[in-house]
């Protein structure tokens, strides 16, 4: 007998005659690749190891892309990229160019719903099925979703509405009782209730069983029944959650078991109005430092396929190491100060702060718009709430910033971490747009730290100020900038590293490190330039700019965040106010989305290094001494040079 192999696969088809032993075959294959491929590249290997069965499972049962399969988040989509043609590619997975980390509609037909973000799959399937029956099209729609993600508002507001259309749908509720770290919260102890007794679900299959087999039931039987059923159900019926919300609840059922999931998915596929499907899955299944540390290798760098251990060691330590142990210490003095993550303890730094002072740690389960709100409750009795955030996630906490924080000036700090450019995640991770959508709203204060140490300082105001303030700072280590005197941080002040008198650099964040060495190479080009690190870019130094521009040729802001809105557009903004005119050119992200790539692939691509920079200085200083631009240019990285006013 030949043996199956995953390469006999190019697509979802080829599985459909397999026997159930070739699939367990194939899903030894495709952990083997997994594994060999992220411990290459660094990716999301938990989480995917988790569902190599249920992804075997879902794709002979159901008829993709026909049938529509959505992955909540999308990092567990590795095996999917397997089955679904794309193997010959899957060695460049988060490369630069290469093949995305996540759902990407442009890889495959197979990957219908972009995600990165969590909780999306439920209502974007709800949109689907409601598109597809007003259509009058006949296909099946599938939401794998995590019960991690499922402690998400956007999650729960689908689900209510979900039951309430009661449309014909697939929820795969996969459950391996994490989300990065333990999962938390109400509903996922509720999940742990139905997972621990197994005896629950039987009797209730029983009782199904025997209603089915009473040959010519009358009425009186069927209702007698029904009355015992309906009696028994809050009792014995797992799921009555689901099932009150109008699902019919198939499971639980062992998500690494072929042969279950396989039956399980089927009934599922031809029953009426929603189903949810309980999946019980094992996070790192099959590859035991997985197994043993799933929250440490939900995301990792490149590892040793032996130990699994990291292959990278850091030399300095990150921006959000250093936020571990200043919020540390200052909770050790402040005992006000609350610390809140969104279902990342160990992405932002507060798992010290949660063994220190357990009683003021919160994770509120991935709900960043809750937990913006939750901490505007605890700053309105008095404390001092600090949330800990990605940039990018903070996204959908937007309102919450606004009205629930700003409007009633709170005293709450947000932390904001992976600010600037991610990397290998993508599109969906950079932290390209926090400047832009937190610069206009009243009364917030908005801090960017170039260093450690002025983190450190930012951190400790942040907590004794007396209205709402934000700090972002990026992936990464803190850089060592040869600079001998430090001025102390004070709110709203920025400090001039260096002196010049051509042209006038303003750089805020992990960007001014990169402008200190682009000083240095512009001497070299006979440019004397000024380097401001702004500190703050809400409220703006503005009396720091206004001395600084009179003394200057030309101005520069860099900044690493979507150029619309950004700090470069805040200096712009001032100087119109104030009615200078000055040759500016600003440098940020252009009008794109960043993709993956290693962080210093997609600097060097956006023009961000210090050779590149000075580059672009010099040819601009060049162009405006040539009077080849008039009055003001904008010069996007990246991107092209946009010539407002040509002659
Ligand atoms: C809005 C948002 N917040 C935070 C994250 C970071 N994040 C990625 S996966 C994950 C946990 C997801 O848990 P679950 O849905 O149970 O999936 P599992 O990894 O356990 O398979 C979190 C918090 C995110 N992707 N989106």
């Amino acid at each position: 007998m030949i043996k199956i192999r995953l390469e006999d696969i190019q697509d979802p088809q080829d599985l459909k005659t397999l026997k159930t032993e070739d699939l367990k075959t194939l899903a030894v294959e495709i952990r083997g690749k997994i594994i060999e491929v992220v411990s290459e590249n660094g990716g999301h290997l938990s989480s995917n190891l988790g569902v190599v069965e249920l992804t075997l499972a879902l794709h002979t049962v159901f008829e993709s892309p026909k049938d529509r399969i959505i992955w909540d988040v999308g990092h567990q989509s590795y095996a999917h990229k397997l089955l679904t043609g794309r193997q010959q590619n899957f060695r460049t997975l988060r490369k630069f160019g290469g093949m995305s980390g996540f759902p990407k509609r442009e890889e495959s037909p197979h990957d219908v719903l972009e995600t990165g973000h969590s909780s999306t799959s439920l209502s974007a399937a709800l949109g689907m099925v409601t598109a597809r029956d007003l259509k009058k099209e006949d296909f099946n729609v599938v939401a794998v979703i995590g019960d991690g993600a499922l402690t998400a508002g956007l999650a729960l507001e689908a689900l209510n509405q979900i039951g309430h259309l009661e449309k014909n749908l697939t929820v795969i509720l996969n459950d391996n009782e994490m989300s990065i770290s333990n999962n938390v919260g109400a509903i996922a102890s509720y999940l742990a209730r139905l997972r621990s007794d197994p005896a629950y679900y039987k009797l209730r299959d029983d009782i199904e069983f025997l209603i089915k087999k009473i040959p010519a039931i009358g009425e009186r039987v069927v209702r007698a029944v029904e009355r015992v059923k309906g009696s028994l159900k809050h009792l014995v019926i797992p799921g009555v959650f689901f099932e009150e919300l109008g699902y019919t609840y198939l499971g639980p059922v062992d998500g690494h078991d072929l042969e279950s999931l396989l039956s399980y998915l089927k009934r599922a596929r031809e029953m009426d109005g929603p189903v949810m499907v309980h999946v019980i899955t094992k996070k790192g299944k099959g590859y035991k430092p997985a197994e043993e540390n799933p929250d440490i290798m939900h995301g990792t760098g490149p590892f040793n396929t032996e130990t699994g251990q990291p292959v990278k060691k850091s030399s300095r330590p990150s921006y959000t190491k250093v936020f571990d142990k200043k919020i540390c210490q200052l909770a050790a003095q402040n005992k006000k100060i609350i610390a809140i993550t969104a279902a990342m303890p160990e992405g932002t730094g507060l798992k010290k702060f949660a063994q220190l002072f357990p009683e003021r740690f919160f994770d509120v389960g991935i709900a960043e718009q809750h937990g913006v709100t939750f901490a505007a409750g605890m700053a309105l009795e008095g404390y001092k709430p600090v949330f800990a955030v990605y940039s990018t996630f903070l996204q959908r906490a937007y309102d919450q910033v606004v009205h629930d924080i700003c409007l009633s000036n709170l005293p709450c700090v947000l932390a904001i971490d992976r600010a600037g450019v991610v990397g290998e995640d993508g599109e969906t991770h950079q932290g390209a747009f926090d400047i832009s959508y937190l610069r206009h709203i009243p009364g917030l204060t908005l801090a960017a730290p170039r260093d450690a140490a002025d983190f450190e300082n930012m951190l400790e105001l942040a907590v004794n100020y007396h209205g709402p303030i934000a700090i972002r700072y990026p992936r990464g280590e803190t850089p060592e900038i040869p600079i001998s005197k430090r001025q102390p941080v004070r709110w709203g002040k920025g400090e001039l590293l260096t002196d010049g008198d051509e042209v006038l650099i303003l750089a805020t964040g992990n960007m001014v490190w990169p402008a200190y060495e682009a000083v240095q190479i512009l001497k070299t080009m006979d440019i004397n330039a000024a380097l401001v690190d702004l500190r703050f870019i809400k409220p703006l130094d503005h009396a720091l700019i206004k001395d600084m521009v009179q003394k200057t040729r030309f101005l520069i802001t860099i900044e690493e965040n979507v150029l619309a809105g950004g700090m470069g557009s805040a200096v712009l903004e001032f100087l119109a106010a104030e009615k200078i005119e000055l040759p500016t050119m600003n440098i940020g992200f252009p009008d794109r989305f960043i993709p993956h790539g290693k962080a210093d692939e997609l600097r060097r691509e956006l023009g961000f290094t210090p050779e590149k920079i000075s580059q672009k200085i010099y040819d601009f200083c060049q162009g405006e001494k040539r009077g080849k631009y008039e009055k003001t240019a904008r010069y996007i990285a990246g991107g092209k040079k946009v010539f407002p006013f040509k002659k």
